[in-house]
């Protein structure tokens, strides 16, 4: 079956069509050309092949997809209205794997309708038919260019080191992240006290149903590329009150800063959402940050702290070596970073680094919340430790709404080893 829909150009073509000049050499492409027209095939397929082209027909979108299952192609010329999945199917189902092929989508009856979904979907050009040589030799070049340029963009990303997000261009860059800030949610992790058995409190972490930017991380660097950072803070510390209004339960609320919500003026508003909230939030401020630029961070600190906000230094652990954040926050809670507690149990240089910690923050009157905990047997050298508040997979992984923690996981346990 698939033997019989791959015929080359070569069978359908005319060796003997003249070819304007400037189209010559351009070739070498693969081009998957589907139309349920045969006399539309042959004539599309003689004049690409006739410059150069490695012409693959295609009788409709199902004989495409399957085509496109074990062959890659550089192009693909497809009809809009076919039997058998049509054009913007086939559009849709290639998008599914295949971000960058370029698609050239030809029609008999041009509506706009059509057109706006064609370019929602990524096609590169919208042909009206009949389309002449010249406009089927120019789409298709100018989109055999595309590609390459596809390609060169991964090859210098992997040269750079950026990931594809990154590397994306500034307009493509926008439409995601203005999804990204219309899908933005919160999700909610447990931390809790052992000695109390009790749950402490929830952070809150941005999370986003915009597959582009998956994770916290990328959706920042995003809104630090485009200078938003200052719009995402806001957006989820209205999420965060939100919840709150929904949820009064008596449970603090942990919500992470970046540095330059410092800087917002909305931040101090007494009239902001999050603001009426205060004195059940913990706001954390990263140790990975640096913070030296805020030349009036004491001040600002102490008109959260007006607010009824606390302040913890996230991370502690993972960032600078210096104590900076830790001296001009003064925070009211320490979070121990994830590196510093994994495989606690068995490794007595982080254990003795942690236990010192505890001791200066209980000295100094400093809540301590330990991060990342992903087994009993972490969780079991930190109780020995005396840990005031635990955080970590292990009691629940970060999710919608304010979840539970199995009894069983709030009472401390005892090392067995
Ligand atoms: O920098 P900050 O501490 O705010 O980062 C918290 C991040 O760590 C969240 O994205 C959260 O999903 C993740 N996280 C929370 N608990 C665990 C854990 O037990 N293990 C790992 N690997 N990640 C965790
Ligand atoms: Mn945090």
């Amino acid at each position: 079956m698939k033997a019989q829909l791959r015929p080359t150009a070569g069978a359908e073509g005319d060796p003997n069509g003249s070819v304007p000049e400037k189209h010559r050499g351009e070739g070498k492409a693969s081009v998957l050309l589907v139309d349920d027209d045969g006399a539309v095939r042959r004539a599309f397929g003689r004049i690409l092949h006739d410059v150069g082209y490695t012409v693959t027909p295609a009788a409709d979108g199902a004989a495409a997809l399957s085509l496109l299952e074990d062959a890659r192609f550089d192009v693909i010329v497809s009809d809009l209205s076919m039997p058998n999945l049509g054009g913007m199917d086939l559009l849709r189902a290639v998008r599914s794997r295949d971000l960058d092929v370029p698609v050239i989508l030809v029609t008999g009856v041009p509506e706009i309708d059509s057109a706006m979904k064609a370019v929602e979907y990524g096609a590169l050009r919208y042909l009206a038919k009949p389309v002449d040589a010249e406009t089927l030799r120019d789409a298709v070049d100018y989109a055999t260019r595309v590609r390459a340029l596809g390609a060169l963009k991964r090859e210098a990303m992997e040269i750079v080191g950026r990931n594809a997000q990154e590397a994306a261009d500034r307009a493509g860059l926008e439409a995601t992240f203005a999804k990204t800030l219309d899908t933005l949610w919160i999700a909610f992790q447990p931390i809790i006290s052992r000695p109390e058995s009790r749950i402490y409190g929830y952070e809150a972490l941005m999370r986003s149903r915009e597959s582009a930017l998956p994770h916290p991380g990328a959706v920042l660097d995003a809104a630090e590329r485009l200078e938003r950072v200052t719009e995402v803070g806001r957006v989820v510390r209205r999420r965060v009150a939100e919840t709150l209004t929904q949820h009064p339960q008596a449970v603090d609320i942990f919500v992470n800063l970046h540095p330059q919500d410092l800087r917002d003026p909305e931040l101090y508003d007494s009239r902001a959402p999050l603001s009426s909230h205060a004195a059940r939030i913990v706001l954390e401020i990263t140790e990975r940050a640096n913070i030296e630029g805020l030349h009036d961070l004491a001040e600002r600190v102490a008109r959260l702290r007006m607010m009824g906000y606390r302040l913890a230094v996230d991370d502690l652990g993972a960032g600078y070596a210096g104590l900076s954040s830790f001296v001009r926050l003064e925070p009211d809670v320490v979070k121990i970073d994830m590196s510093l507690i994994r495989d606690l149990h068995r490794d007595s240089t982080r254990a003795r680094v942690v236990k010192s910690i505890l001791e200066l923050c209980r000295e100094m009157n400093i809540n301590v919340v330990a991060e990342g905990i992903e087994c009993a047997e972490e969780a079991a050298v930190l109780d020995e430790m005396g840990t005031p508040l635990l955080q970590g997979y292990y009691f629940g992984r970060p999710a919608e709404g304010f979840t539970l923690v199995p009894e069983e996981l709030l009472r401390r346990t005892k090392p067995s080893f």
